[in-house]
């Protein structure tokens, strides 16, 4: 069935489906690295917030994982309004609990140049935790700017600025349940 798109929207790249799918990959993955242990998820706000959730419910579905999983949010801003990163990474919020000694995973939407992660990776790990991994639903590798290793990878981006399931643009589209490719007249040339 033909489905109605909202205004802006060229098409959908990655169904509901395909994202739960990924999900529960990376699940599977990061249940058998930390069997047996306690582990902190780390969601990086605004962006995040949907693969938090879906990847945590995803990781208790999954039979002998982590013994518990704890979840905290962190937020950071360097796209502002813009569809290009500054460059420069701006803390906007901090976790709520300490992470020294504890088993790390900083859960992201998409990593594009690289910076929002090194940065993250760098304040993060300055904490002493007992490990610091990052399981990234959107690999974007085409402009990276800064070599990031990620742990876990749901899904490679196609080379389109894509919105959708936490992702925006303007703070717009963040909400649909798909990832979508916006129609290029919305975006500044
Ligand atoms: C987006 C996205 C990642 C970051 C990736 O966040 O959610 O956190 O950019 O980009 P990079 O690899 O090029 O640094 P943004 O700064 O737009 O904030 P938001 O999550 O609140 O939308
Ligand atoms: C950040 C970002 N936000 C939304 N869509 C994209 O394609 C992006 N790349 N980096």
């Amino acid at each position: 069935m033909q489905q109605t798109l909202p205004p802006g929207i060229e098409r959908v790249l990655v169904t509901a489906e395909e994202i739960a799918d990924a999900n529960r990959r990376m699940a599977e993955a990061i249940a058998r690295d930390y069997a047996g242990r306690s582990l902190v998820l780390i969601g990086v706000l605004k962006g995040a917030l949907f693969v938090t959730a879906d990847l945590a419910r995803a990781l208790a579905e999954v039979p002998g994982g982590p013994t518990d999983v704890q979840l905290d949010f962190i937020a950071v801003s360097s796209y502002g309004n813009a569809h290009r990163s500054s460059g420069e990474v701006r803390l906007t919020q901090d976790t709520t609990h300490a992470i020294e000694g504890r088993h790390v995973l900083i859960v992201e939407d998409i990593v594009d140049n690289g910076h929002t992660l090194h940065y993250l990776r760098a304040m993060l790990g300055n904490r002493q935790p007992a490990s610091l991994r990052v399981a990234v639903l959107l690999d974007k590798p085409y402009h990276r700017a800064v070599d990031v290793p990620i742990d876990y990878v749901g899904l490679t981006c196609p080379d389109e600025f894509v919105v959708g399931y936490g992702l925006d643009y303007q703070e717009r589209y963040r909400t649909l349940p798909y990832l979508a490719k916006l129609r290029p007249e919305v975006l500044p040339a």
